[in-house]
């Protein structure tokens, strides 16, 4: 029998919000990176991953030199701790030099500011012994069609891209589409636009792809296809799990937390295509619910992964002959109730 998959788990400081959201502030008292960091471990988490800032705090106000050398000693405080940076993200949509978007803003100044803020992250990862980066293009779209050219767009994305895969020979790039929000509508929705994009860079092997489970849902897309589409082309770099119901705002629930069988679906397909065993993570894009007492303040996290590794379980003991043989027969029916009851438990 084929090996099982041990999975590696993470989550980002950002993970363990405060609750503002755009009608109301905080409703509890931010905590320090390193309390969130102690907990890591005793959670039963591997790994962290970065925004830029989250790593290197006012990033913007600093020299080179500075970042460097607080990257280093951000690195000291995880070898500590034993835990590793998953990846780094630069965060092109905070400042306001990113109003109008990073790579594809209508201001040269502003497309260079993206640029240079995206190598310093390079240089963080590298410090911080991760040669991931993710970008998430927050920014990078319309609110209005008139205002920008899509085609433009797409080359001034593929030139941001060839610059950071210029910057260093070893970094990877791991693409993360959302298809709205902030944005009326994004240039990389999808999976599959992320791909293409990569085929237009100057090193397509170093570029693939980061799912997001709510933003697949806000595509109107199923995660699990998304999951096994990139596994085809072996370019699932990391993982966002969470759940989200239906077409609203970006809601990052606790995984499972609307639709438990599509969770299921989801791990059964990195369980049959072996996610992880290239060291991939399994990370937790979730936030606690508004609600939440600070005494709670980290169970959205925890019941995230006992969930996945209950749902793991799951996956090992379908009855996949059955499974294929009413697959053969045409008995969805039967399939379906199959699965159902599998769900269910006895
Ligand atoms: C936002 C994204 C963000 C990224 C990291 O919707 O999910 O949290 O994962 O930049
Ligand atoms: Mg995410």
């Amino acid at each position: 029998m084929a090996k099982k998959q041990r999975y590696k788990f993470c989550f980002g400081p950002w993970n363990i919000s405060e609750g503002a959201d755009p009608y109301g502030p905080p409703t509890r008292p931010p905590q320090t990176f390193d309390w969130k960091l102690s907990k890591l471990k005793k959670l039963g988490f591997d790994a962290m991953m970065f925004h830029d800032d989250d790593a290197v705090p006012d990033i913007d106000g600093k020299s080179e030199k500075q970042i460097r050398n607080e990257a280093k000693e951000l690195r000291r405080t995880l070898d500590g701790e034993g835990v590793a940076a998953e990846m780094v993200a630069p965060r092109l949509w905070f400042s306001p030099m990113t109003i109008d978007g990073g790579y594809t803003s209508n201001d040269a100044k502003c497309r260079r500011y993206a640029i240079e803020r995206s190598l310093r992250c390079i240089d963080i990862a590298k410090i911080l012994g991760t040669d991931l980066i993710v970008l998430w293009l927050a920014r990078e779209g319309t609110y209005l069609r008139e205002s920008k050219s899509g085609k433009r767009s797409i080359e001034l994305i593929v030139e941001a891209l060839d610059k950071m895969l210029a910057h260093d020979k070893r970094v990877r790039i791991a693409i993360e589409p959302k298809p709205n929000e902030p944005m009326d509508h994004a240039y990389i929705p999808t999976i599959g636009h992320a791909l293409a994009v990569a085929q237009l860079a100057s090193d397509p092997k170093r570029i693939g792809a980061l799912i997001e489970t709510a933003h697949c849902i806000l595509a109107g897309l199923d995660p699990a296809d998304e999951i096994e589409f990139a596994m085809s082309f072996n370019k699932l770099w990391s993982l966002h799990l969470n759940d989200q119901n239906g077409l609203k705002f970006d809601q990052d629930k606790p995984f499972g937390s609307t639709n438990l069988r599509s969770a299921f679906n989801q791990v059964r397909a990195l369980e049959r295509n072996r996610y992880g065993s290239g060291g991939e993570h399994v990370c937790f894009d979730v936030h606690p619910f508004r609600t939440t007492k600070i005494e709670h303040w980290l169970d959205h996290l925890v019941n995230s992964r006992r969930t996945f590794l209950r749902l793991v379980e799951k996956a090992r003991s379908f009855d996949e002959a059955t499974a294929r043989k009413l697959s053969a027969e045409r008995n969805y029916q039967a399939l379906d109730q199959m699965a159902i009851e599998h769900l269910l438990g006895s």
